[in-house]
């Protein structure tokens, strides 16, 4: 079992450089409307360097804020900060729910609502990254470009950075979700994802009934040499441990591990 991050890590510092979280609206062509996400600019973003994109995604029962309103992530990453231990990156909270009421509202697991967390492949690759990098001064290549998310947002982060790994090079699945593909879906060119992969992250807290998918993900993963980190936690599918996955898995992006 790994080990928790530091107490006070997710709280406010005082008298340190802090970032700014912006909500932006961007022209959605997959979906036919304007689109809603959160953005984080970190302390001292200036147009004059060039930065990394995460894109963090929420689960079932979340939207763009589901992050900002229950990790408070721009205290753990102005945190990272202060110390030294963060590769210069915005972040990006998209809606991963692509359809015109993408509220998270209703019956949560109506079939059209989960379809829509995989029309979002489209609506991110087409719209939304094209978006950031004409807004901020980011880097385009695949290098510079993660994914991650929580639970159906971990599912898509699997779905969609592995089967476009030349636009992702790190990828980080938290507690993914049932409509996480098959490992052989996911992977079906393990000696070839092994070469592209900068990180694959896949983490679980040891009570979520969810974990039979991160187990049967990380058998493969390891049957085949697929090199990744699997960060088993105690804990359940809550967020103490989708804020300890973001502490950890923020800190291994855009580095040379
Ligand atoms: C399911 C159980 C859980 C499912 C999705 C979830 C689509 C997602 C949970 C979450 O995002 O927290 O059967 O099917």
């Amino acid at each position: 079992m790994r080990e928790k991050a530091p107490a006070g890590y997710d709280r406010h510092r005082e008298h340190i450089d802090r970032g700014k979280i912006e909500t932006v609206e961007y022209a959605s062509e997959t979906v036919g409307n304007f689109r809603k996400a959160l953005i984080y600019t970190p302390p001292g973003y200036a147009e004059d360097k060039t930065y990394n994109v995460l894109y963090l995604l929420h689960g079932i029962g979340g939207d763009e804020t589901e992050w900002y309103r229950h990790a408070d992530p721009q205290a753990i990453f102005d945190n990272l900060y202060a110390d030294g231990k963060l590769a210069p990156m915005i972040v990006v909270f998209p809606n991963g729910r692509a359809m015109p009421n993408d509220r998270a509202e209703g019956d949560l697991f109506d079939p059209d609502k989960v379809k829509a967390f995989e029309t979002f492949e489209y609506d991110l690759l087409d719209d939304l990254i094209p978006f950031v990098e004409s807004r901020y001064s980011v880097s385009a290549g695949r290098e510079n470009r993660a994914i991650a998310g929580l639970s159906m947002g971990g599912g898509q982060s699997l779905n969609i950075g592995l089967k476009h790994l030349d636009r992702f090079a790190w990828i980080g699945a938290f507690s993914p979700a049932p409509n996480t593909k098959s490992p052989e879906q996911l992977v079906p060119n393990p000696e070839e994802a092994s070469a592209l992969l900068k990180l694959l992250w896949l983490s679980c807290g040891d009570e979520d009934n969810l974990k039979p998918i991160s187990d049967r993900t990380h058998a493969y993963l390891s049957e085949h040499r697929v090199p990744h980190v699997w960060y088993e936690e105690s804990g359940g599918h809550d967020w103490s441990v989708w804020k300890n996955d973001l502490y950890h898995f923020s800190q291994l992006l855009f580095k040379d591990n």
